[in-house]
């Protein structure tokens, strides 16, 4: 996957532990190390996004980096702008609606947004920038959910999925960031 250097997003996400320094720690070194990612574990898992229409518009991959989960996606092919993004609580993409994908992964029960006072989901994950018509390097770290089958699990009974929005996420608003429609979702499948 080429990654522009100039155009990479890090966001690091997740609660107060010495974890996130650590996270941060690591979020610095991929940002260094962005064009190659010389020492980037192999995904655990990754996703296919598809349109309404069945179309693939995108893929998702997922890492351990030290405790965290490390989220790269790619999209191309939907309108310009931000696009709030997701981690569902259901691994089931039945288009158009993706209604399937039910809610946020939201083990603790809290309110939805990283600026919610009473959030954030744990599924909740900042916005894709398409710009010219796909996004460029993408990534996200999350402490948030687990590469396993707990409660906030991918890999629970009924899995997970990625949902892509139409309209950006607010980060605030309860249940889902005012962010639209779903445009795209994607299965997330341990590899
Ligand atoms: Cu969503
Ligand atoms: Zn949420």
């Amino acid at each position: 996957m080429p990654i522009s250097p100039s155009h990479t997003r890090i966001a690091v996400v997740g609660a107060s532990s010495t974890r996130v320094g650590a996270a941060i720690a690591l979020a610095v070194t991929v940002a260094a190390c962005a064009t190659s990612r010389p020492s980037a574990p192999a995904p655990f898992a990754q996703a296919t996004l598809r349109s309404t229409t069945g179309a693939e518009v995108g893929t998702a991959t997922f890492r351990q980096v030290d405790g965290a989960i490390r989220v790269d996606v790619d999209v191309r092919g939907v309108a310009d702008g931000a696009h709030g993004l997701h981690i569902h609580t259901v691994g089931r993409c039945d288009p158009p609606a993706f209604a399937s994908a039910g809610g946020h992964l939201n083990p603790d029960g809290h309110k939805h947004g990283t600026k919610n006072p009473a959030g954030p989901h744990a599924g909740d994950l900042p916005n894709v920038i398409i710009n010219g018509g796909r996004s460029s390097g993408y990534t996200a770290m999350t402490l948030r959910v687990t590469n396993d089958a707990g409660p906030a699990g991918l890999f629970d009974a009924d899995g997970a999925a990625i949902v892509l929005h139409a309209d950006a996420d607010d980060d605030m608003t309860d249940p889902a960031g005012n962010a639209g429609a779903r445009i795209a979702c994607g299965v997330i499948q341990k590899l």
